[in-house]
Protein backbone atom coordinates (compact mmCIF):
# COMPACT_ATOMS: atom_id res chain seq x y z
CA UNK A 1 0.00 0.00 0.00
CA UNK A 2 1.46 3.42 -0.99
CA UNK A 3 -0.13 6.76 0.75
CA UNK A 4 1.28 10.40 1.48
CA UNK A 5 0.90 10.48 5.23
CA UNK A 6 0.47 7.11 7.21
CA UNK A 7 -1.25 7.72 10.50
CA UNK A 8 -0.35 5.89 13.51
CA UNK A 9 -3.62 5.81 16.13
CA UNK A 10 -7.12 6.67 16.00
CA UNK A 11 -7.95 8.70 18.99
CA UNK A 12 -8.92 12.62 18.81
CA UNK A 13 -4.97 13.15 17.52
CA UNK A 14 -5.47 10.69 14.48
CA UNK A 15 -8.75 11.65 13.67
CA UNK A 16 -8.74 15.28 13.22
CA UNK A 17 -5.69 15.01 11.46
CA UNK A 18 -6.67 12.51 8.76
CA UNK A 19 -10.25 14.45 8.26
CA UNK A 20 -8.05 17.74 7.54
CA UNK A 21 -5.35 16.13 5.50
CA UNK A 22 -8.23 14.14 3.79
CA UNK A 23 -9.95 17.95 3.09
CA UNK A 24 -7.04 19.50 1.57
CA UNK A 25 -6.54 16.63 -0.99
CA UNK A 26 -3.91 14.69 0.98
CA UNK A 27 -4.24 10.76 0.97
CA UNK A 28 -3.57 9.10 4.61
CA UNK A 29 -3.88 5.80 6.27
CA UNK A 30 -4.86 5.47 10.06
CA UNK A 31 -3.53 2.53 11.71
CA UNK A 32 -4.78 1.62 15.49
CA UNK A 33 -4.02 -1.28 17.88
CA UNK A 34 -7.52 -1.31 19.00
CA UNK A 35 -11.40 -1.42 17.70
CA UNK A 36 -13.03 1.18 17.19
CA UNK A 37 -16.07 0.31 20.08
CA UNK A 38 -12.91 -0.25 22.64
CA UNK A 39 -11.60 3.75 21.09
CA UNK A 40 -15.13 4.91 22.22
CA UNK A 41 -15.47 3.34 25.28
CA UNK A 42 -12.50 5.89 26.68
CA UNK A 43 -14.56 8.35 29.14
CA UNK A 44 -11.77 11.01 28.85
CA UNK A 45 -12.12 14.94 28.27
CA UNK A 46 -15.05 16.68 28.92
CA UNK A 47 -14.06 20.43 27.80
CA UNK A 48 -13.30 22.06 24.21
CA UNK A 49 -11.43 25.14 23.94
CA UNK A 50 -12.65 27.41 20.86
CA UNK A 51 -9.93 25.90 18.77
CA UNK A 52 -11.25 22.65 19.00
CA UNK A 53 -14.71 23.76 18.04
CA UNK A 54 -13.26 25.54 14.82
CA UNK A 55 -11.14 22.71 13.80
CA UNK A 56 -14.17 19.98 14.29
CA UNK A 57 -16.06 22.59 12.10
CA UNK A 58 -13.19 22.81 9.64
CA UNK A 59 -13.54 19.29 9.34
CA UNK A 60 -17.06 19.31 8.55
CA UNK A 61 -17.84 17.42 11.64
CA UNK A 62 -19.20 20.34 13.91
CA UNK A 63 -22.91 20.13 13.55
CA UNK A 64 -24.03 17.38 16.33
CA UNK A 65 -21.72 19.33 18.32
CA UNK A 66 -22.99 22.74 17.94
CA UNK A 67 -26.86 20.61 18.43
CA UNK A 68 -26.02 18.85 21.39
CA UNK A 69 -22.42 20.20 23.26
CA UNK A 70 -23.24 22.99 25.88
CA UNK A 71 -21.30 26.48 25.76
CA UNK A 72 -19.96 27.29 29.10
CA UNK A 73 -19.44 31.14 30.30
CA UNK A 74 -17.66 30.36 33.25
CA UNK A 75 -16.77 27.93 36.33
CA UNK A 76 -17.30 28.12 39.70
CA UNK A 77 -13.81 27.67 42.14
CA UNK A 78 -15.05 26.33 45.91
CA UNK A 79 -12.51 26.58 48.61
CA UNK A 80 -13.38 27.58 52.25
CA UNK A 81 -16.50 25.81 51.71
CA UNK A 82 -17.76 29.18 49.58
CA UNK A 83 -18.19 29.03 46.32
CA UNK A 84 -16.99 31.61 43.60
CA UNK A 85 -17.50 31.92 39.84
CA UNK A 86 -14.75 33.13 37.07
CA UNK A 87 -16.50 34.54 34.02
CA UNK A 88 -14.87 33.86 30.75
CA UNK A 89 -16.40 36.52 28.64
CA UNK A 90 -16.18 39.24 30.57
CA UNK A 91 -12.53 38.90 31.53
CA UNK A 92 -11.47 37.40 28.17
CA UNK A 93 -13.29 39.90 25.55
CA UNK A 94 -15.91 37.17 24.96
CA UNK A 95 -14.61 33.49 24.83
CA UNK A 96 -16.35 30.73 25.98
CA UNK A 97 -15.72 26.63 26.18
CA UNK A 98 -17.50 23.83 25.17
CA UNK A 99 -18.70 21.09 26.94
CA UNK A 100 -18.73 17.85 24.56
CA UNK A 101 -17.50 14.38 25.36
CA UNK A 102 -14.16 13.11 24.03
CA UNK A 103 -16.40 9.93 23.00
CA UNK A 104 -18.73 12.13 21.13
CA UNK A 105 -15.77 13.90 19.15
CA UNK A 106 -14.46 11.05 18.76
CA UNK A 107 -17.56 9.14 17.39
CA UNK A 108 -18.21 12.07 15.09
CA UNK A 109 -14.74 11.62 13.05
CA UNK A 110 -15.24 8.46 13.09
CA UNK A 111 -18.54 8.34 11.03
CA UNK A 112 -16.98 10.70 8.96
CA UNK A 113 -14.12 9.09 8.36
CA UNK A 114 -16.19 6.02 7.94
CA UNK A 115 -18.68 7.73 5.38
CA UNK A 116 -16.03 9.53 3.19
CA UNK A 117 -14.64 5.97 2.96
CA UNK A 118 -11.05 6.64 4.20
CA UNK A 119 -9.05 3.34 4.87
CA UNK A 120 -8.53 2.80 8.62
CA UNK A 121 -7.25 -0.34 9.78
CA UNK A 122 -8.51 -1.24 13.54
CA UNK A 123 -7.24 -3.87 15.82
CA UNK A 124 -3.51 -4.13 14.72
CA UNK A 125 -2.23 -4.87 18.17
CA UNK A 126 1.13 -4.17 19.38
CA UNK A 127 2.31 -5.60 15.97
CA UNK A 128 2.81 -1.73 14.37
CA UNK A 129 6.74 -0.93 13.23
CA UNK A 130 8.04 2.53 12.06
CA UNK A 131 10.92 2.17 9.54
CA UNK A 132 13.20 4.83 7.68
CA UNK A 133 11.75 7.95 8.91
CA UNK A 134 15.10 9.55 8.63
CA UNK A 135 15.98 8.78 5.20
CA UNK A 136 13.35 9.82 2.47
CA UNK A 137 11.06 6.91 2.15
CA UNK A 138 9.52 5.86 5.61
CA UNK A 139 7.45 2.60 5.70
CA UNK A 140 5.05 1.31 8.28
CA UNK A 141 4.56 -2.10 9.13
CA UNK A 142 2.02 -3.80 11.07
CA UNK A 143 0.22 -7.81 11.03
CA UNK A 144 -3.57 -8.46 10.58
CA UNK A 145 -5.02 -11.73 11.16
CA UNK A 146 -2.08 -13.04 10.93
CA UNK A 147 -1.16 -10.85 7.32
CA UNK A 148 2.08 -8.73 7.03
CA UNK A 149 1.06 -5.66 5.30
CA UNK A 150 3.47 -2.42 4.68
CA UNK A 151 2.67 0.90 3.87
CA UNK A 152 4.94 3.26 2.02
CA UNK A 153 4.57 6.79 2.35
CA UNK A 154 6.10 10.11 2.78
CA UNK A 155 5.50 10.98 6.40
CA UNK A 156 4.44 8.92 9.37
CA UNK A 157 2.34 10.79 12.02
CA UNK A 158 2.34 9.48 15.33
CA UNK A 159 -0.55 10.33 17.40
CA UNK A 160 -0.81 6.92 19.32
CA UNK A 161 -0.88 8.45 22.94
CA UNK A 162 1.29 8.22 25.53
CA UNK A 163 2.14 4.47 25.56
CA UNK A 164 2.43 4.21 21.60
CA UNK A 165 5.20 3.09 19.44
CA UNK A 166 5.86 6.10 17.79
CA UNK A 167 7.51 8.07 20.21
CA UNK A 168 9.47 4.49 21.69
CA UNK A 169 10.91 4.13 18.09
CA UNK A 170 12.78 7.01 18.07
CA UNK A 171 16.65 6.87 19.41
CA UNK A 172 17.10 7.29 23.06
CA UNK A 173 19.54 10.01 22.30
CA UNK A 174 17.60 11.95 20.25
CA UNK A 175 14.73 12.84 22.49
CA UNK A 176 14.79 14.79 25.79
CA UNK A 177 11.91 13.78 28.13
CA UNK A 178 10.89 15.66 30.82
CA UNK A 179 8.12 14.42 33.21
CA UNK A 180 6.81 14.99 36.64
CA UNK A 181 4.52 12.56 38.27
CA UNK A 182 1.69 13.68 41.23
CA UNK A 183 1.34 11.66 44.12
CA UNK A 184 -2.29 10.52 43.70
CA UNK A 185 -4.73 10.23 41.28
CA UNK A 186 -7.91 10.84 39.89
CA UNK A 187 -11.12 8.67 40.51
CA UNK A 188 -13.93 9.60 38.19
CA UNK A 189 -17.51 8.48 37.99
CA UNK A 190 -19.97 8.81 34.99
CA UNK A 191 -23.72 8.63 35.81
CA UNK A 192 -26.93 9.63 34.22
CA UNK A 193 -28.32 12.32 36.55
CA UNK A 194 -28.54 15.71 36.07
CA UNK A 195 -25.45 17.76 37.06
CA UNK A 196 -24.96 19.22 40.54
CA UNK A 197 -24.24 22.52 38.88
CA UNK A 198 -24.90 23.97 35.12
CA UNK A 199 -21.27 25.06 35.07
CA UNK A 200 -18.29 23.21 36.35
CA UNK A 201 -16.97 23.14 40.68
CA UNK A 202 -13.96 22.93 41.33
CA UNK A 203 -12.91 22.30 44.77
CA UNK A 204 -10.12 22.68 46.89
CA UNK A 205 -10.56 21.06 50.20
CA UNK A 206 -9.17 19.65 53.46
CA UNK A 207 -9.71 16.48 52.43
CA UNK A 208 -9.00 16.68 48.42
CA UNK A 209 -10.15 17.98 45.61
CA UNK A 210 -13.39 17.10 44.13
CA UNK A 211 -14.29 18.39 40.49
CA UNK A 212 -18.45 18.03 39.09
CA UNK A 213 -18.42 18.27 35.31
CA UNK A 214 -20.60 17.02 32.82
CA UNK A 215 -21.31 15.95 29.33
CA UNK A 216 -25.14 16.80 29.37
CA UNK A 217 -27.72 18.54 30.94
CA UNK A 218 -28.73 14.63 32.11
CA UNK A 219 -25.12 13.07 32.16
CA UNK A 220 -22.54 13.92 35.17
CA UNK A 221 -18.86 13.17 35.56
CA UNK A 222 -17.68 13.76 38.83
CA UNK A 223 -13.86 13.36 40.33
CA UNK A 224 -12.33 12.75 43.36
CA UNK A 225 -8.91 12.92 44.45
CA UNK A 226 -7.62 9.80 45.67
CA UNK A 227 -4.21 8.24 46.90
CA UNK A 228 -2.24 6.34 44.32
CA UNK A 229 -2.89 3.13 46.71
CA UNK A 230 -6.36 3.23 46.07
CA UNK A 231 -8.70 0.68 44.07
CA UNK A 232 -11.46 1.14 42.06
CA UNK A 233 -12.82 -1.98 43.17
CA UNK A 234 -12.97 -0.29 47.23
CA UNK A 235 -14.88 2.53 45.78
CA UNK A 236 -18.42 1.58 45.74
CA UNK A 237 -21.17 3.96 43.96
CA UNK A 238 -22.23 5.24 47.40
CA UNK A 239 -19.00 5.78 49.14
CA UNK A 240 -18.08 7.67 46.10
CA UNK A 241 -20.92 9.74 46.30
CA UNK A 242 -20.63 9.94 50.25
CA UNK A 243 -16.68 11.62 49.55
CA UNK A 244 -18.20 14.22 46.72
CA UNK A 245 -20.55 15.71 48.87
CA UNK A 246 -18.31 15.94 51.70
CA UNK A 247 -15.88 18.18 49.71
CA UNK A 248 -18.83 20.37 48.51
CA UNK A 249 -20.71 23.43 49.77
CA UNK A 250 -24.13 22.64 51.49
CA UNK A 251 -25.94 24.09 48.05
CA UNK A 252 -24.35 21.36 45.91
CA UNK A 253 -24.54 18.71 48.49
CA UNK A 254 -28.11 19.37 48.51
CA UNK A 255 -28.54 18.98 44.91
CA UNK A 256 -26.38 16.33 44.62
CA UNK A 257 -28.59 13.61 42.81
CA UNK A 258 -26.84 9.76 42.66
CA UNK A 259 -27.22 7.00 40.26
CA UNK A 260 -25.63 3.93 39.15
CA UNK A 261 -22.21 4.62 37.63
CA UNK A 262 -21.53 4.11 33.87
CA UNK A 263 -18.26 3.72 34.10
CA UNK A 264 -15.60 4.42 37.35
CA UNK A 265 -11.90 4.51 37.08
CA UNK A 266 -8.51 6.02 38.73
CA UNK A 267 -6.25 7.82 36.19
CA UNK A 268 -3.01 8.97 37.38
CA UNK A 269 -1.63 12.42 37.30
CA UNK A 270 1.26 13.15 35.50
CA UNK A 271 3.46 16.28 33.93
CA UNK A 272 5.27 15.20 30.59
CA UNK A 273 7.00 16.29 27.48
CA UNK A 274 8.89 14.85 24.79
CA UNK A 275 11.18 17.34 22.78
CA UNK A 276 11.48 17.52 19.95
CA UNK A 277 8.49 16.64 18.17
CA UNK A 278 9.70 15.61 14.81
CA UNK A 279 12.61 13.03 13.81
CA UNK A 280 13.17 13.29 10.24
CA UNK A 281 10.02 12.38 8.52
CA UNK A 282 8.15 11.37 12.27
CA UNK A 283 6.19 13.82 13.27
CA UNK A 284 4.36 13.36 17.42
CA UNK A 285 1.39 15.09 18.43
CA UNK A 286 -0.89 14.66 21.05
CA UNK A 287 -0.19 12.85 23.91
CA UNK A 288 2.26 10.53 22.48
CA UNK A 289 4.32 14.19 22.53
CA UNK A 290 3.17 15.47 26.17
CA UNK A 291 0.77 14.78 28.79
CA UNK A 292 -0.75 17.04 31.61
CA UNK A 293 -2.53 16.76 34.33
CA UNK A 294 -6.19 16.79 33.79
CA UNK A 295 -7.22 19.79 36.30
CA UNK A 296 -6.35 22.44 33.26
CA UNK A 297 -8.67 20.10 31.16
CA UNK A 298 -5.66 20.68 28.50
CA UNK A 299 -4.97 17.20 26.70
CA UNK A 300 -7.17 16.99 24.00
CA UNK A 301 -7.39 20.80 23.38
CA UNK A 302 -3.25 20.60 22.97
CA UNK A 303 -3.51 17.55 20.65
CA UNK A 304 -6.00 19.49 18.67
CA UNK A 305 -3.65 22.63 18.55
CA UNK A 306 -0.74 20.17 17.44
CA UNK A 307 -2.88 18.76 14.43
CA UNK A 308 -3.59 22.10 13.13
CA UNK A 309 -0.30 22.98 13.17
CA UNK A 310 0.69 19.55 11.62
CA UNK A 311 -2.15 19.97 8.89
CA UNK A 312 -0.85 22.92 7.52
CA UNK A 313 2.60 22.12 7.42
CA UNK A 314 2.06 19.27 5.42
CA UNK A 315 -0.65 21.28 3.09
CA UNK A 316 2.60 24.04 2.77
CA UNK A 317 4.47 20.98 1.60
CA UNK A 318 2.30 19.50 -1.06
CA UNK A 319 0.47 22.53 -2.05
CA UNK A 320 2.63 25.35 -2.25
CA UNK A 321 5.85 23.41 -2.24
CA UNK A 322 7.15 24.84 1.19
CA UNK A 323 8.54 23.28 3.80
CA UNK A 324 8.67 26.21 6.03
CA UNK A 325 5.94 24.67 8.15
CA UNK A 326 7.21 21.30 8.44
CA UNK A 327 10.57 22.63 9.84
CA UNK A 328 8.77 24.86 12.53
CA UNK A 329 6.71 22.16 13.44
CA UNK A 330 7.95 21.46 16.55
CA UNK A 331 8.95 24.34 18.03
CA UNK A 332 5.62 26.00 17.58
CA UNK A 333 3.97 23.05 19.01
CA UNK A 334 6.38 23.06 21.68
CA UNK A 335 6.06 26.91 22.36
CA UNK A 336 1.89 26.14 22.69
CA UNK A 337 2.53 23.06 24.56
CA UNK A 338 5.02 24.58 27.08
CA UNK A 339 2.35 27.04 28.28
CA UNK A 340 -0.09 24.88 28.43
CA UNK A 341 1.87 22.66 31.31
CA UNK A 342 2.60 25.81 32.99
CA UNK A 343 -0.86 26.21 33.40
CA UNK A 344 -2.16 22.44 34.22
CA UNK A 345 0.97 22.61 36.70
CA UNK A 346 -0.35 25.46 38.23
CA UNK A 347 -3.77 24.86 38.41
CA UNK A 348 -2.98 21.10 40.17
CA UNK A 349 -0.50 22.28 42.42
CA UNK A 350 -3.31 24.89 43.42
CA UNK A 351 -6.40 22.95 43.64
CA UNK A 352 -4.78 19.32 45.54
CA UNK A 353 -4.03 18.12 48.83
CA UNK A 354 -0.84 16.51 48.71
CA UNK A 355 0.54 14.39 51.21
CA UNK A 356 4.13 16.13 51.74
CA UNK A 357 2.40 19.85 52.69
CA UNK A 358 0.50 20.05 55.91
CA UNK A 359 -1.52 22.53 57.31
CA UNK A 360 0.61 25.32 56.20
CA UNK A 361 0.40 24.09 52.51
CA UNK A 362 -3.57 24.03 52.82
CA UNK A 363 -3.81 27.78 54.21
CA UNK A 364 -1.39 29.21 51.89
CA UNK A 365 -3.32 27.77 48.65
CA UNK A 366 -6.26 29.18 50.55
CA UNK A 367 -4.56 32.80 50.13
CA UNK A 368 -3.74 32.22 46.63
CA UNK A 369 -7.23 31.19 45.93
CA UNK A 370 -8.43 34.52 47.74
CA UNK A 371 -6.21 36.86 46.20
CA UNK A 372 -6.94 34.95 42.44
CA UNK A 373 -10.89 35.76 43.08
CA UNK A 374 -10.38 38.98 44.29
CA UNK A 375 -7.83 40.48 41.36
CA UNK A 376 -8.78 40.94 38.07
CA UNK A 377 -5.33 40.77 36.58
CA UNK A 378 -5.02 37.19 38.58
CA UNK A 379 -8.97 35.70 37.61
CA UNK A 380 -8.21 36.92 33.97
CA UNK A 381 -4.93 35.11 33.75
CA UNK A 382 -6.77 32.17 34.95
CA UNK A 383 -9.85 32.69 32.51
CA UNK A 384 -7.49 33.42 29.33
CA UNK A 385 -5.34 30.37 30.25
CA UNK A 386 -9.06 27.94 30.46
CA UNK A 387 -10.67 29.36 27.13
CA UNK A 388 -7.08 28.46 25.67
CA UNK A 389 -4.33 30.78 24.57
CA UNK A 390 -4.18 31.78 20.80
CA UNK A 391 -2.26 29.62 18.34
P1 LIG B 1 -5.20 8.98 22.64
O1 LIG B 1 -6.60 9.42 22.90
O2 LIG B 1 -4.50 8.25 23.71
O3 LIG B 1 -5.23 8.10 21.31
C1 LIG B 1 -4.10 7.39 20.86
C2 LIG B 1 -4.59 6.22 20.04
O4 LIG B 1 -3.45 5.49 19.55
C3 LIG B 1 -3.70 4.10 19.73
N1 LIG B 1 -2.40 3.39 19.83
C4 LIG B 1 -1.85 2.67 18.82
N2 LIG B 1 -2.26 2.44 17.56
C5 LIG B 1 -1.48 1.65 16.78
N3 LIG B 1 -0.31 1.07 17.23
C6 LIG B 1 0.12 1.28 18.49
N4 LIG B 1 1.27 0.74 18.92
C7 LIG B 1 -0.65 2.12 19.34
N5 LIG B 1 -0.51 2.55 20.61
C8 LIG B 1 -1.58 3.30 20.89
C9 LIG B 1 -4.52 4.02 20.99
O5 LIG B 1 -5.26 2.79 21.06
C10 LIG B 1 -5.42 5.24 20.84
O6 LIG B 1 -6.63 4.95 20.17
O7 LIG B 1 -4.28 10.23 22.25
P2 LIG B 1 -4.61 11.55 21.41
O8 LIG B 1 -5.37 11.22 20.16
O9 LIG B 1 -3.36 12.32 21.32
O10 LIG B 1 -5.67 12.35 22.31
C11 LIG B 1 -5.29 12.87 23.56
C12 LIG B 1 -6.48 12.90 24.53
O11 LIG B 1 -7.07 11.62 24.55
C13 LIG B 1 -6.08 13.33 25.95
O12 LIG B 1 -5.16 14.37 25.91
C14 LIG B 1 -7.30 13.80 26.80
O13 LIG B 1 -8.19 12.76 27.00
C15 LIG B 1 -6.85 14.36 28.15
N6 LIG B 1 -7.98 14.75 29.00
C16 LIG B 1 -8.63 15.98 28.81
N7 LIG B 1 -8.27 16.79 27.81
C17 LIG B 1 -8.95 17.95 27.57
O14 LIG B 1 -8.59 18.70 26.64
N8 LIG B 1 -10.05 18.34 28.33
C18 LIG B 1 -10.48 17.56 29.37
O15 LIG B 1 -11.50 17.89 29.97
C19 LIG B 1 -9.75 16.34 29.66
N9 LIG B 1 -10.13 15.54 30.68
C20 LIG B 1 -8.38 13.92 30.05
C21 LIG B 1 -9.47 14.34 30.89
C22 LIG B 1 -7.76 12.69 30.29
C23 LIG B 1 -8.17 11.89 31.32
N10 LIG B 1 -7.51 10.64 31.50
C24 LIG B 1 -8.15 9.42 31.75
C25 LIG B 1 -6.11 10.52 31.19
C26 LIG B 1 -9.91 13.56 31.93
C27 LIG B 1 -9.23 12.34 32.17
C28 LIG B 1 -9.72 11.54 33.36
C1 LIG C 1 -14.31 16.13 32.32
O1 LIG C 1 -15.49 16.50 32.12
O2 LIG C 1 -13.98 14.94 32.18
C2 LIG C 1 -13.32 17.12 32.75
C3 LIG C 1 -13.65 18.46 32.78
C4 LIG C 1 -12.72 19.40 33.20
C5 LIG C 1 -11.46 18.98 33.57
C6 LIG C 1 -11.11 17.64 33.53
C7 LIG C 1 -12.05 16.70 33.12
O3 LIG C 1 -10.57 19.90 34.02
Amino acid sequence: MRTQVAIIGAGPSGLLLGQLLHKAGIANVIVERQSPDYVLGRIRAGVLEQIAVDLMDECGVGARMHREGLVHEGIELLFKGKRHRIDFPGLTGGKTVMVYGQTEVTHDLMDARKAEGLPTVYEVGDTVTLHGFDGTSPKVRYRKDGVEHEIECDFIAGCDGYHGVSRASVPKGAITEYEKVYPFGWLGLLADVPPVFHELIYANTERGFALCSMRSKTRSRYYVQVPLTDKVEDWSDDAFYDELGRRLDPEARERLVRGPSLEKSIAPLRSFVAEPMRFGRLFLAGDAAHIVPPTGAKGLNLAASDVKYLSSAFVEHYKEKSNAGIDHYSARALARVWKAERFSWWFTQLMHRFPDSGEIGQKLQEAELDYLVQSKAASTALAENYVGLPL
